[in-house]
């Protein structure tokens, strides 16, 4: 991570945190104070984009864990307070690792001979294709060649905008015509895969700038015919609570495994993270950190917690 966007990453939230921390650290907490910097730190979450069922889900397990530590006369109080905070920020986020997925892919194509197809759903904008690239460029470091497949076939331009950043990453992306069924040319890069003996397809798929029934169909069907093993989807932080409403439905009606965040470079606020990671359970692989193909990063839980933690 670049030191000068590794500032803003988080930078909404980890104030609203150390605010609270300091709050409760230095002043004499009666009951009702302690509610009221509990009460200012929901506040201060939801104008960060935590959806609001977050924000008071931390709340109420942070008043528990004071309560209960403040009864246990813990001398040092701000280990006590950044204690409970870690704690409760553990519970609401999720652990992945991306090299699990390189395994994944590795030992998929060892023991069967067969593609391991990864679909990418998400809505419009959100940073699709873009990261279909960087993970392609991301497998092939770890040595796990890809077939890209160019399954938006409704925006104009995003077969030419894949063709030439599977170009970049010199891999081999298979297309068709605008207005062709996704799920056969899904169909195709497995075929294609297969043919070249590739252990990976990465399936971009197309978006709508309103979330419909017509898109979610269309990603059902993609997931009926090509059977991927694993969907990401890929999100833009900047879209706040716009994007966990979305992420519940592409997770009923296409189900999802991993989110990827994107434009975390440019958002400040940092809240999105837990939103969707709370609505649902679903870890965070990787976050997006600019438009360049290395510009991937993975997310542990442990870096965040430290991250937002920091003062
Ligand atoms: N700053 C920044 N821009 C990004 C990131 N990911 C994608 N973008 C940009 O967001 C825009 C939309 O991305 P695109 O991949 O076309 O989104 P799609 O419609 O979901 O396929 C493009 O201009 C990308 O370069 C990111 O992590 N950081
Ligand atoms: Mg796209």
């Amino acid at each position: 991570m670049r030191p000068e966007r590794g500032q803003v990453v988080l930078e909404g939230l980890r104030r609203a945190l150390r605010s609270a921390v300091e709050r409760l650290t230095t002043e004499e907490l009666t009951e009702s104070k302690v509610e009221d910097v509990l009460e200012d730190l929901r506040v201060q979450l939801v104008a960060n984009e935590v959806s609001l069922e977050a924000a008071e889900s931390i709340v109420s397990a942070l008043k528990r864990d004071l309560i209960g530590r403040r009864a246990s006369r813990f001398s040092d109080k701000r280990v006590a307070v950044v204690s409970a905070l870690r704690e409760v920020l553990e519970g609401v986020l999720l652990d992945s690792d991306p090299n699990l997925l390189v395994e994944e892919v590795k030992a998929h194509f060892a023991s069967t001979g067969e593609p391991f197809p990864i679909l990418f759903v998400g809505p419009n904008g959100g940073g699709k294709t873009t990261t279909v690239a960087k993970i392609a460029y991301f497998l092939k470091s770890n040595s796990v060649q890809s077939v890209i497949a160019c399954a938006d076939t409704f925006r104009a331009a995003a077969i030419e905008q894949m063709k030439l950043l599977a170009e970049r990453v010199g891999v081999r992306c298979v297309s068709h015509r605008y207005g062709a069924d996704p799920a056969a040319v899904a169909m195709d890069s497995i075929v294609s895969a297969r043919a070249h003996g590739l252990p990976a397809v990465l399936i971009d798929t197309a978006g709508r700038t309103e979330l419909n029934r017509n898109l979610l169909e269309e990603m059902r069907k993609i997931r009926r015919v090509a059977q991927p093993k694993r969907v990401i989807y890929v999100v833009d932080a900047l879209a706040g609570n716009v994007a966990v409403e979305q992420a519940r439905q592409f997770d009923s009606y296409v189900g999802v495994d991993y989110v990827v965040l994107t434009k975390l470079d440019s958002d400040v606020k940092g809240g999105t993270a837990i939103s969707v990671c709370y609505a649902i359970r679903k870890p965070i692989i990787f976050v997006g950190m600019g438009q360049e193909l290395s510009d991937l990063m993975p997310m542990p839980k442990s870096t965040v917690v430290e991250k937002l933690l920091e003062s």
